[in-house]
């Protein structure tokens, strides 16, 4: 028996459903990432502090961190070029990951505009005509398809090379736009910055690590204002911006009668025509004849989130729950499109009735059905795939159905507009409260789970940790997910609060923790940071903000905590990134760029330190701020 099979349930998450479905798995002989985890023991010390080089055919090659072997690749690098290109490559991949994510958005929002799609409509006219008026098109005695196909125009442009600055750039506080300007890290295309990380990582191109560093910044930039930003825009313009919503959330919301069918990955394009076909009575009629009480949708990871905040639609789990889902027997079927969905579901589900059905041309999964996403047959095709799911349900061995716990109540919803609106359409409120210290100042926690870290324990217990010292605190992916399932998310978890914040959230009916949806969706706290700057007259690094990413694991939570940094807000990880073989580029990201950029990285994985340590920097602000202590 290996050490996993042994190791207490309780130690690998703190989450009631996954520790009883790790024992299925276990009495099942099923494995899950944390059994891989452990196979991978020990993992390279080499690629663990990021001092590994695999960029040219001369290599690979390693510096030894000791100082005894070699200290130089063939080609001469050394252990500070290593690292520095390593990070930018990690940065490059996880904003063309968001980026990508943004352009078919796009592409869909401009075939939709053109007329070309079925399933899709503008459903937030008033978001286009203020977006498209912020952008200088004109909206005068136009028609929405009009205004539609400018701003689609206007936005393909942000991705070549045909202006200086991205569209949205605009949007933060006039003070940062010109110190980005000053250190040349103002994003230009957004391709343009991907592409141009890749070739400067080229062996023989930038050689010096503060000169590449400082372009990771200006490509996660283009990620942050650019394409995450168009995704999360274009998104509420299509499926609707998002305002509170109740729902629930933990692998309780599968039904055992009906059939369940998760959406998983992170793009709600597909997914959104899904939830419209599920209600074809055809289909709910056919789950009936086969003898299912209805269909019931759930979500898994930033898919989830898209469909909780704007849908309502229960949310199974975060990323450590994917597999575990499958094992509870009564999934009939896993529809994924992109991103953190683990190539491994298709075995899970190979021991079990579950259809996973991949819908992306770009991410095909060997073991699943592969349903080709075509905008212009969007309904046509979500029919199809809810009908797959559907005579699953034919194959269900009641006998192996296993769903754990009772759903647990989540509040969701809290885009900027429904933020603002809860605030009388002025950050004045929020700002007063601020400045008079019934909230200390917010914290952005968010980001994934990682096998590596108790799961939801870091993001569980960081947010307790500050919504109690009256610190507003504002979640997105996974991390939402484990705030929810721990009952944090809802109005009456104001009690769990400071006095101040506690009286804040009860007067406005809303919890201490506000949901602000999936990965891309972080630029709307750019967007909330950067009003609360301009209200103030401040640039976004003198607010007292933060950021964490306490269970971080992909290379878009990299890019995240770079945009987020390069926009003035310090930022905790929970997790160490491969950057500790060089000490120069250590030193620049955990101390140094704050001269640069007023804002750094800091590394805490005890998340009551890091909230210690955030708490202090809060603090600080505020004293710079001349707010009461
Ligand atoms: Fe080695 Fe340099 Fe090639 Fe990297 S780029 S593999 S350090 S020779
Ligand atoms: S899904 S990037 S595990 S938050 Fe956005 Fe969760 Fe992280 Fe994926």
């Amino acid at each position: 028996m290996s050490t996993m099979q042994r190791r207490d349930p309780r130690t690998m998450s703190i989450a009631s459903d996954a520790q009883q479905m790790i024992e299925v798995a276990r009495s099942e002989g099923i494995e899950t990432v944390w059994d891989r985890l452990e196979a991978q023991q020990p993992q390279c010390g080499f690629c663990v502090l990021g001092v590994s080089c695999r960029n040219c055919a001369m290599g690979p090659c390693r510096v030894d961190p000791f100082g005894a072997g070699p200290q130089k690749g063939v080609c001469g690098a050394g252990a500070d070029v290593i690292v520095a290109r390593n990070l930018g490559r990690t940065i490059a991949a996880g904003s063309s990951s968001h980026s990508d994510h943004g352009r078919d958005i796009l592409e869909v929002f401009a075939a939709t505009a053109h007329g070309e799609t079925t399933g899709y409509r503008i459903q937030d006219v008033g978001k286009l005509t203020r977006l498209a008026a912020e952008l200088g098109i004109p909206t005068e005695d136009r028609t929405t398809t009009q205004v539609a196909v400018d701003l689609a125009d206007r936005l393909m442009d942000d991705f070549g090379t045909r202006r200086a600055s991205l569209s949205f750039v605009e949007r933060s506080p006039k003070p940062r736009q010109e110190l980005w300007d000053r250190l040349g890290v103002t994003p230009r295309g957004i391709d343009r910055e991907n592409v141009e990380m890749l070739h400067r990582t080229h062996m023989g191109v930038d050689n010096d690590p503060v000169n590449i560093l400082l372009h990771g910044l200006r490509t996660s930039l283009a990620d942050g204002w650019g394409g995450s930003m168009i995704a999360t825009e274009l998104s509420d313009i299509m499926f609707g911006t998002p305002s509170p919503v109740m729902s629930t959330v933990n692998l309780g919301t599968l039904k055992p009668g009906w059939v369940n069918i998760a959406l998983h990955g992170h793009n709600p394009m597909l997914s959104d025509v899904i939830v419209q076909a599920a209600e074809d009575p055809a289909l709910v009629d056919r789950a009936r004849e086969l003898g299912a009480e209805g269909i019931n949708l759930v979500g898994l990871c930033c898919t989830g989130n898209e469909l909780l905040m704007r849908r309502g639609v229960p949310m199974a789990g975060n990323h450590l729950m994917q597999e575990l889902a499958i094992m509870t027997g009564a999934l009939e079927a896993m529809v994924v499109d992109y991103q953190c969905i683990m190539p491994s579901v298709t075995d899970v589900a190979r021991c079990y009735h579950t259809v996973v059905i991949s819908t992306a041309d770009k991410a095909r999964f060997p073991g699943a059905v592969h349903v080709s996403f075509d905008p212009g047959r969007g309904l046509e095709i979500g029919r199809d795939i809810v009908s797959r799911g559907v005579e699953a349900f034919a194959n269900r061995n009641p006998d192996r159905v296993r769903i754990p716990d009772e759903p647990v109540e989540i509040m969701a919803g809290f885009s900027v507009e429904a933020i603002l609106g809860a605030l009388g359409g002025t950050p004045a409120p929020l700002v007063e409260a601020i400045a008079d210290g019934r909230i200390r100042g917010a914290v952005g926690v968010v980001g994934c789970n990682n096998p590596k870290i108790t799961q939801d324990y870091g993001h569980v217990t960081l947010t307790r940790r500050l919504i109690e010292n009256d610190i507003l605190v504002l979640v997105t992916g996974c991390a939402a997910v484990a705030n929810g399932k721990a009952g944090q998310m809802v109005p009456a978890a104001a009690s769990l609060a400071g006095p101040g914040l506690r009286a804040t959230c009860e007067a406005l009916g809303i919890p201490p923790v506000l949901h602000m949806g999936s990965c891309v969706d972080n630029t709307r706290i750019l967007v909330l940071a950067a009003a609360l700057a301009d209200h103030l007259g401040v640039d976004m690094s003198q607010l007292p903000l933060a950021g964490a990413a306490p269970e971080w694991y992909s290379e878009k939570a990299v890019a995240i905590g770079a945009y987020v940094v390069a926009s003035g807000i310090t930022t905790v990880l929970g997790v160490d990134p491969p950057i500790l073989g060089s000490a120069a580029v250590t030193g620049l990201l955990t101390s140094g760029l704050d001269d640069v950029v007023g804002a750094k990285f800091a590394v805490e994985a005890d998340p009551e330190k890091a909230a210690v340590l955030i708490r202090r920097h809060i603090e600080g602000k505020r004293a710079a701020l001349g707010l009461p202590a």
